[in-house]
């Protein structure tokens, strides 16, 4: 224990030069504040509209759910039955989800439920994370909202990297329903297109295996982009990234032995380029899941406002 204390104060010592006081202060502060915001035991997520997962062998599509069955048989009437529209039923029965009133209909994005109050969640914690974020709230109310519209996407992604696992590319948050895999993105109406680069963006980001103090400021460098489109005040924007980055720098030659730390500063800003992109064809696929999906409930009114409503 004296021995333990002993070698943080000569590291100390010898990273006075280059991290602060102040530099030290900020990391503690976006480490609580992640802290706050992510709960790593991810008992929260009982509390969302529950996944449903399609058999993936199953093509038939029929109207089974597994656990609350709903009815979207043809009423009761069995053919024959009814003596009216026996000789017709064949006929109506042929079209799809005829008997289905718009509340019954299956939507063709089984996860979508379950993942938009996955996403609408976690805007609400990085929004706490951001809030405090030393300068965020000292900014106009017009550049914060813009900063955060602009970048939550993103920034859930990364913090998404602390669930992800590159064993089988999935993101485990708990228990086996909690477990994300591919295939249940692709059932929220997303495709391969943005769905291949974002898990080789995670694999990459996991070999970073960056520490604590550079995941959390990855995500406050993130947020205080001063290139986003209309903000008013950029150059304030500017300063708060400036300060961010060179704790960052700081950290990073003070903290993070070699060989790991090798190129890591330029490697950092590399996943911000790749993010730049992925939120750029997210944008595109929300735009037209929204239009698609058959009960716009299936969103949260959260997503319309962060994402945008296709009725606006
Ligand atoms: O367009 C909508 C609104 C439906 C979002 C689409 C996202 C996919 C876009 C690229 C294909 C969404 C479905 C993705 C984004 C991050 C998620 C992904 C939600 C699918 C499931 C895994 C994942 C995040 C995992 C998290 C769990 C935990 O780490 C989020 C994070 O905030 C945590 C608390």
């Amino acid at each position: 224990m004296i021995m333990k204390r002993k070698m943080e104060d000569s590291c100390k010592e010898k990273c006075r030069p280059q991290m602060s006081e102040e530099q030290e202060q900020l990391i503690a502060t976006l480490i609580e504040a992640h802290h706050k915001t992510y709960d790593s035991s991810y008992s929260d997520f009982g509390q969302f509209r529950p996944p449903v997962r399609k058999d993936e062998f199953d093509s038939s599509d029929d109207c089974s759910m597994p656990e609350a069955p709903t009815d979207c048989s043809f009423g009761s009437s069995t053919p024959g039955e009814s003596s009216m529209n026996s000789g017709n039923l064949g006929l109506l029965a042929s079209f799809e989800n005829f008997g289905q009133s718009a509340s019954n209909m299956t939507s063709p994005f089984s996860m979508l439920p379950h993942l938009s109050d996955l996403v609408s969640y976690s805007i609400q914690k990085v929004i706490g994370f951001a809030k405090s974020i030393p300068g965020f709230r000292e900014l106009n109310t017009e550049d914060q909202i813009v900063l955060l519209k602009s970048s939550v996407i993103e920034i859930i992604m990364l913090r998404s990297n602390e669930s992800f696992s590159s064993e089988d590319n999935s993101w485990v948050c708990g228990s086996e329903e909690f477990k994300y895999s591919i295939s249940d993105v692709t059932q929220a109406g997303h495709n391969m297109e943005l769905l291949e680069p974002l898990v080789k963006f995670q694999i990459g980001l996991k070999k970073l295996n960056l520490h604590e103090a550079e995941h959390v400021l990855l995500m406050a460098i993130c947020i205080f982009s001063p290139d986003r489109p209309s903000l008013l005040e950029r150059e304030r924007v500017e300063a708060i990234q400036e300060r961010l980055s060179e704790t960052l720098r700081a950290y990073i030659v003070c903290n993070h032995p070699p060989p790991s730390s090798h190129l890591l500063y330029p490697k950092m800003v590399q996943k911000l380029a790749d993010l730049r992109s992925l939120n750029e064809e997210h944008s595109k696929q929300y735009l037209e899941i929204s239009r698609e999906a058959g009960d716009p409930s299936d969103l949260t009114p959260l997503l319309l406002e962060v994402f945008g409503s296709p009725l606006s």
